[in-house]
């Protein structure tokens, strides 16, 4: 049995289509609370982190959109994921887009000593101000977790990097720009691209990423992006990318990662209920939290 506190972060002013700031709600209805609570967890659900305080501000750069919001409310929830693991809880973050993970990884990392991160995703997310082909936040939070780019961003948490490249997995890759692959490579991060999956089986390289980040790390954060998954299973994302994780394979992740009992934080992002087809994608959500939890066919 866990205490997990489920925190719901609705922002959408990290990248340009509306409507995945209603992510967090769109899961809480496919029934999110409950699943948990059925698997015997001891669930908080504290709401939604207040929005933004101002509305977008067009004026802004256009290579940092909405940057001071995407600023303000990471900073808070940074603080809130920090204050939920003081507590003794495991924090449940609900997005909203990808750039609210800059605040859920800088809140974990300080409770580590060598925090690492499953960033569960079709892309790396690994791009700057100075990189970034659109500008969008959402394609920026491990390049802030590990330090690089604008501070305002990296900074958030602290003034430290809150990851080492070399504890971080990325899993699922299939739309990685050339500036990302430039860095993967002269970092050394891993990376399980779809060929790789393809060629190994799920099973397979799972089971070495988990074995990767047990032997250096004393937390693993799973960073989950929606859009890891095929369209077909996951329609409801702002960047669909053909090619992904099937359900399955999705979920075989979720139970190998359950069994190994390396997760101590996650977030579960990019659910847009407005691209969605009812309610597909944040059901997918929850069953893939309910095998992240425990939950087991039989
Ligand atoms: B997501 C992109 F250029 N790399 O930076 C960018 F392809 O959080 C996409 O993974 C980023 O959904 C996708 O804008 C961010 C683009
Ligand atoms: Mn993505
Ligand atoms: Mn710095
Ligand atoms: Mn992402």
């Amino acid at each position: 049995m866990k205490h997990i506190s489920i925190l719901g972060a609705s922002m959408d002013l990290g990248q340009q289509r509306r409507g995945v700031d209603m992510g967090p709600s769109a899961i809480r209805y496919a029934g999110v609370v409950e699943r948990l609570q059925n698997l015997g967890h001891q669930v908080t659900d504290l709401g939604d982190l207040a929005p933004p305080l101002s509305a977008s501000n067009a004026s802004e750069s256009e290579s940092l959109r909405n940057l001071s919001q995407v600023v303000e409310v990471n900073t808070r929830l940074a603080k809130e994921i920090d204050d939920i693991i003081a507590s003794g809880s495991f924090p449940l973050t609900l997005g909203g887009d990808h750039s609210i993970a800059i605040g859920s990884v800088a809140g974990v990392s300080g409770h580590y000593k060598n925090p690492g991160v499953i960033w569960y995703d079709a892309h790396a997310d690994l791009n700057t101000s100075s990189t970034s082909p659109s500008g969008n936040i959402h394609g920026m939070p491990l390049a802030a977790a590990l330090g690089l780019g604008e501070e305002q961003l990296s900074h958030i948490g602290g003034s430290e990097a809150k990851l080492r490249p070399e504890n971080i997995v990325i899993f699922g890759a299939r739309a990685l720009d050339d500036r990302e692959k430039q860095l993967i490579k002269q970092l050394g991060i891993k990376v399980y691209t779809m060929h790789e999956i393809d060629r190994h089986g799920m099973s397979a390289m799972m089971a070495e990423a988990i074995a990767y980040l047990k032997e250096k790390t004393d937390g693993v954060h799973l960073s989950l992006d929606l859009d890891a998954l095929d369209p077909q299973h996951a329609p409801g994302v702002g960047t669909p990318v053909v090619g992904g994780l099937s359900y399955r394979e999705s979920h075989l992740a979720m139970e190998m990662l359950a069994e190994a009992e390396i997760i101590t934080s996650a977030d579960f992002v990019e659910v847009n209920p407005i691209l969605d087809e009812k309610n597909r994608t944040a059901k997918a959500a929850v069953d893939l939290i309910g095998s992240l939890f425990g939950e087991k066919l039989c």
